[in-house]
């Protein structure tokens, strides 16, 4: 499916150094090497309602990582799905009595608008499960092949569910290091069935959906008419358009188990190859009112909703980027206004003739993204030059007009 209009990327002088992240599976920093090329997977939505500024938080910290590794030298090949098809969609469908695909249709084109506004650089590969049916079959069907899935007949259904043992996934737990117990919580927190009769071990993950009345299904030629579970489809177009191993697994920290647990033991499964991805990166989740912010609890702060009110996305995103994305916070409406008046300092510093020089602000903007995304460091060190430029002014006649590129290259805020 078609993504986003690409922002511009302006250039600034001199290159960015190379690019550290807290890697989930190890708990540790790691400097990313990817070579000319980095592969990055940030998992997409489920569209079945707008994006929440917890979405937008996510989809920025990766836009500020693809631009961080774009200004260390890399080509950023970037691949997202969009989960258009799973229960969630489909129940939410029933509720409102609207067409399943129309609901789609309609979340995912405001989705992108969202994306636009936020000057989120648009993924090279942007797919739908439903147009990713065949490879998934191709997959699951491969599976069953070598006996790494097998089938449970299903009381509500002509055809039979399709299960990953996932014994048979070598480094399973790896990802998100946690133990069995607390696995089966999450599992069945997040959308797993550990209680379903027959399955080879609790956490097996549905990888085909057999046909029931009054839902969609795709022919799925031997494994019979049905729909993909959730996880093999970040696999499948994981593998498909990066390969294995890609450099970074990206989403929110409610994906690293089961979602990436799962993604990662599919691969392995289907390429023999021990590593799916270099690093697994989560961002922290964004609170209201003391939940965590989701379309399930309905405590929603959209994207869309600020826009219509005449926000300035540019006020949204630097509220975003005024927090690290490991540290969980909630949003208030300080936040919002704290951002306009940062956005409207930074936007008088740069409407003079002449300012402090700016190497040493580029010096350390590039220095805070690259160090983890520290994006409140990044954010602190414009507020210096601007600062120091509102108060004293400066000679340097260049300085306005590379700040700015500057902190819309790296932060993607456009001034
Ligand atoms: N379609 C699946 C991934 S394959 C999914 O999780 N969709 S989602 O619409 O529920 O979430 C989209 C992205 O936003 C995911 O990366 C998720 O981890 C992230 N996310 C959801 N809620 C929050 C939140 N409150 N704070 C931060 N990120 C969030
Ligand atoms: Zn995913």
């Amino acid at each position: 499916m078609h993504s986003w209009p690409a922002p511009a990327l302006p250039q600034i002088p001199g290159t960015g150094r190379p690019v550290r992240v807290h890697d989930t599976a190890t708990g540790a920093l790691v400097q990313l090497d990817p070579g000319p090329v980095a592969g990055l997977y940030v998992c997409g939505i489920t569209p079945y309602d707008a994006t929440h500024l917890g979405h937008a938080a996510t989809y920025v910290t990766f836009d500020v990582l693809g631009r961080a590794l774009r200004d260390a030298g890399h080509e950023v090949r970037y691949v997202q799905n969009v989960t258009d098809v799973d229960d969630p969609l489909l129940a939410r469908a029933v509720r409102d009595g609207i067409d399943w695909t129309r609901l789609a249709d309609r979340e995912t084109a405001l989705f992108r608008e969202d994306m636009t506004a936020l000057s989120v650089i648009p993924p090279d590969v942007y797919l739908g499960v439903t147009e990713s049916i065949a490879a998934i079959v191709e997959a699951v069907a491969r599976l069953e092949g070598d006996g790494t899935a097998y089938r449970l007949a299903a009381p509500d259904a002509a055809g039979a569910d399709i299960y990953l043992d996932i014994s048979r996934c070598p480094g399973f737990g790896s990802v998100s290091g946690l133990g069995r117990g607390e696995m089966l919580d999450l599992f069945a927190e997040r959308g797993g069935d550990p209680d379903r009769d027959g399955k080879r071990d609790a956490l097996d993950p549905l990888l085909w959906r057999a046909e029931r009345e009054g839902e969609p299904a795709w022919d799925g030629a031997g494994l019979g008419w049905g729909r993909p579970g959730w996880h093999i489809e970040c696999t499948v177009i994981a593998l498909t358009h990066l390969g294995m191993p890609f450099t970074v697994q990206g989403g929110g920290t409610d994906l690293a188990f089961p979602h990436h647990e799962m993604s990662a033991g599919q691969g392995c499964a289907l390429t023999g190859e021990p590593t799916y991805a270099s690093a697994y990166v989560h961002q922290a989740m964004v609170g209201l009112d003391g939940e965590k912010m989701s379309k399930s609890k309905g405590n929603l702060v959209l994207v869309s909703n600020l826009r219509a009110d005449g926000v300035d996305p540019m006020a949204i995103r630097l509220a975003l980027l005024a927090h690290h994305y490991r540290t969980e916070w909630e949003w208030t409406p300080a936040d919002l206004t704290q951002a306009q008046a940062r956005l409207a300092r930074w936007r008088q510093a740069v409407s003079t003739n002449g300012g402090p020089a700016p190497d040493a602000l580029v010096d350390v903007l590039r220095e805070r993204v690259a160090d983890d995304l520290d994006t409140p460091g990044a954010l602190a060190a414009m507020d210096d030059w601007a600062a120091e430029s509102l108060r004293a002014g400066g000679s340097d006649l260049a300085a306005p007009g590379i700040a700015a590129r500057a902190v819309d290259r790296l932060l993607g805020i456009r001034l």
